[in-house]
This record gives C-alpha cells, sequence and structure tokens, in this order.
C-alpha cells in the first residue's frame, strides 16, 4: 500500500479550516435576535436642529471614508493580484520620480478636506451660536452630581443618581442591576425645560473636570473649575432625554448620568412657578 507523501497537504483538512471558519461569524448571526437595532451601531440622529446636521455631516463625511477606503484597498488589492511576481511582474527601477503623481496626490486630498471643511463650517458656527436664547441655565458638575440654576429666575436644584439605581450600583448589594428602570441613566430630580425655546447653558466645575453630555443633543460640554463654558440646545418635542458625565471625574464619575425631561411651554411655566413658591416663602420668614 503507497504511503501517502507527509509534505504534501491534502486537501480536505484545508477545507475544514475554511469551514469551521465560515462556522463561527454564521453562529454569532444566527444567535443574534431577529430584529437587531442597527441604529444602534450609528451615532443618533438627535433631537435638535444642531443634531441633525451633525448626524447629517457624519453620514456625508462617513460615505467620503468608505468611498476613499474601497477605492484606495481596492486599488490595492488589484496592483497585488494583477502584478504579482509570479505573473512575471518585474519592478520599474527606472521611475524614481513622478511630478505628475505628486501634483495628483496633493490635490485631490486638498479638494477633498477643502470640501469638508467647507459642509462642516455652518454646523460648527451654528454650535457657538448662543444668541436669541429665551432662558439661560447654569450648569456646575460636582464629584458626583450636577447642580441646574435657572438665571435670575431664583430657582436652582440638584440632580442626583437616582436611589434605585444607586442601592443595585452598591457591591454585594442583591438586586439585579437589569431589575432596575434605566439603570444609572435615571436621577432624582432631572432638569426640566421647556419645548420649542432656545436654551442657552454656562457650565463650570466646582472640584474637577466633568463634561455635560446629552447624545441625543449632539453637543458635548467640558465643565472645568474656574471657567465658564458656554452652549445652548432647543428641543422641538417633549420627551426626557438621557446623558452621562463624559470627563472622568473620579470614582463615582459613572454615577452622575444627565436627565434633562422637555415639556411644553404652559407645563414648564407652572413648574417654575410651584419650584418658586416655597423659596418666597422661605425668604418672606
Ligand atoms: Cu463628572
Amino acid at each position: 500500500m503507497p504511503h501517502p507523501n507527509p509534505t504534501t497537504p491534502s486537501p480536505a483538512p484545508r477545507r475544514a479550516t475554511l469551514a469551521s471558519a465560515l462556522a463561527l461569524p454564521a453562529l454569532l448571526l444566527a444567535g443574534l435576535p431577529a430584529r437587531a437595532d442597527w441604529s444602534l451601531l450609528n451615532m443618533p440622529v438627535g433631537v435638535t436642529p444642531v443634531s441633525r446636521e451633525v448626524y447629517d455631516l457624519h453620514m456625508l463625511i462617513l460615505w467620503i471614508c468608505t468611498i476613499i477606503a474601497v477605492a484606495t484597498f481596492g486599488a490595492m488589492a488589484y496592483a497585488l493580484v494583477a502584478f504579482r511576481k509570479s505573473k512575471g511582474a518585474v519592478a520599474d527601477t527606472n521611475m524614481t520620480h513622478s511630478t505628475a503623481a505628486e501634483i495628483i496626490w496633493t490635490v485631490i486630498p486638498v479638494v477633498i478636506l477643502v470640501f469638508m471643511a467647507f459642509q462642516a463650517a455652518p454646523a460648527l458656527i451654528r454650535i457657538e451660536d448662543t444668541r436669541n436664547s429665551e432662558m439661560t441655565i447654569k450648569i456646575t458638575g460636582y464629584q458626583w452630581k450636577w447642580e441646574y440654576e435657572y438665571l435670575n429666575e431664583g430657582v436652582s436644584l440638584f440632580s442626583s443618581l437616582a436611589a434605585d439605581s444607586n442601592a443595585a450600583r452598591r457591591k454585594n448589594a442583591g438586586i439585579d442591576p437589569r431589575s432596575v428602570e434605566n439603570y444609572l441613566l435615571e436621577v432624582d430630580e432631572p432638569l426640566v425645560v421647556p419645548a420649542g425655546v432656545k436654551i442657552r447653558y454656562l457650565i463650570t466645575a466646582n472640584d474637577v473636570l466633568h463634561a455635560w453630555w446629552v447624545p441625543d443633543f449632539a453637543v458635548k460640554r467640558d465643565a472645568i473649575p474656574g471657567y465658564v463654558n458656554e452652549g445652548w440646545f432647543q428641543v422641538d418635542e417633549p420627551g426626557i432625554y438621557r446623558g452621562q458625565c463624559a470627563e472622568l471625574c473620579g470614582k463615582d464619575h459613572g454615577f452622575m448620568p444627565v436627565v434633562v425631561k422637555v415639556v411644553p411651554k404652559a407645563e414648564f411655566d407652572a413648574w417654575l412657578a410651584a419650584r418658586k413658591a416655597p423659596a418666597a416663602v422661605a425668604a418672606a420668614n
């Protein structure tokens, strides 16, 4: 009986390797829920005019990057395969410099970058434009909570992690965090603002760096002790929008969420009046 030549790999193991290489992704795909929420892979469109603009910019630039990647890696793959040594390709040792190539690979990226800058500039200007805002809120970051002050209204509040999240986060608490609704994304007192109103905020911190971030508003602002940064947002749709401190600020950095409750203007006015009432009573006594 002839012995199989040990130096010649039989095709069978190779096919087996290929099959197992395909099996893993297939298994992963099969394990996905039937209606996977693919939108979670992308950044949110958000709920403010600026956030929609930021999303559109993000998609435009993502597609530009995708086209560039496909074109360059495609050209590379084609060159690697079509001009391989085994096909008899010989390097062109005479070509050491090409002015035309240098001009092309300088001009094309410059044109692309200038195009992107022109697309992005209006959004960047709009993000900074806090003019014509109807109200101002001062936001102060603390280790580890937020303070919101309605300027010229005499109303302020502290916003800390909700009690149920706080209990469940403790080691050996015996509470399943999955049983807590909006775990680590809920506060005792949210920031309440009116819908359809341009709200300017001034932001600072009282101890270390923090950052106030609600993904649906797109813009993230640093809270820096001794400095006052500013920003603005306008949400037309009432709702509850959640975010987090986005600047590592100490051991409880993950436990100071941001919750913004956007309510119709009339409801906001009533809320503000109710907030003022106890303060007025306290001042009179
Ligand atoms: Cu923080």
